[in-house]
């Protein structure tokens, strides 16, 4: 395929999304949330069928408070929604990170790989999620280390901003801290929520698609595939013509955000 990459900004910065995309964390998250609607006596129970439709809204307590409004609508929080929401989440989280530090998250194929050469090739990372710093940092230093969270020059998370994903507010956030134009970044998402974010902070964006969002509309990804590839293990549609491997590695992220951009 040829290539006109000669006009385009240098790509300077990853941008990675966590929740389905460093690891497949979905799961955590929803057994987190049947654990503290049990233990607040409440007789809620989200299976995997209808966590994939909440989904829909991104975030955990505007999550929660999305539940209250259209599955349980007759009922009433004993305080105003947005505290009982809050508290409940709270308790929540405690029990992501239980559930994380037990080792019960591993980072997706290739991740850990692609990092590692990013950082080796002078690429610069950075993370734009919807979910707290608090589970980002659980997440990186029980599945690679206490060093992982310095890999990244940003940690953009959670209510850090007002709007979160599908709203590009948490992408802009990342590239105003950094200072960086979106042309210079590549995002790596694995929603329709995530893509359209990027996307609308201007973002060339790779999906990798899991379980949960493999049905999503990626109209306007660079690129979508199952997951980043490992030499054992390659990445679903084969990106063999274009990178002359069965996996994603820096040498194809140069050449899909080239292509990207000068189309
Ligand atoms: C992921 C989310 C998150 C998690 C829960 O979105 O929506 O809300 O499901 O996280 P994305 P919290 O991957 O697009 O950022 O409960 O901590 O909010
Ligand atoms: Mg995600």
């Amino acid at each position: 395929m040829p290539l006109n990459v000669a006009s385009t900004p240098q790509l300077q910065l990853l941008i990675f999304d966590v929740d389905g995309t460093l690891a497949d964390t979905e799961e955590a998250h929803r057994l987190a949330f049947n654990q503290a609607f049990a233990e607040a006596g409440l007789d809620w129970h989200w299976d995997v069928e209808l966590y994939r439709e909440l989904l829909a809204v991104t975030g955990g307590k505007e999550r929660i408070l999305h539940y209250m409004r259209q599955y349980r609508p007759d009922w009433r929080p004993g305080a105003p929604a947005a505290d009982f929401a809050a508290e409940l989440h709270a308790a929540k989280t405690a029990h992501y990170h239980a559930l994380v530090e037990r080792g019960g998250v591993a980072l997706r194929p290739g991740i850990l790989r692609l990092l590692t050469a990013a950082r080796a090739e002078g690429l610069r990372l950075a993370i734009a999620t919807t979910t707290s710093l608090s589970n980002v940092l659980a997440l990186l230093t029980t599945t690679i280390g206490p060093e992982a969270p310095a890999w990244f020059d940003c940690i953009a998370a959670g209510d850090v901003v007002g709007a979160k994903k599908p709203a590009p507010d948490i992408y802009r956030y990342c590239l105003e801290q950094l200072r960086m134009a979106p042309e210079q970044c590549l995002a790596i998402e694995d929603s329709a929520n995530g893509l359209r974010s990027a996307m609308a902070a201007g973002l060339t964006t790779l999906v990798t698609a899991n379980l949960y969002t493999r049905d999503d509309d990626f109209s306007g990804a660079a690129m979508l595939l199952d997951h980043l590839g490992e030499p054992d293990c390659p990445c679903s549609p084969s990106i063999s013509e274009l990178a002359g491997r069965p996996f994603v590695d820096v040498e194809f992220l140069h050449r899909l955000h080239g292509r990207y951009r000068a189309a």
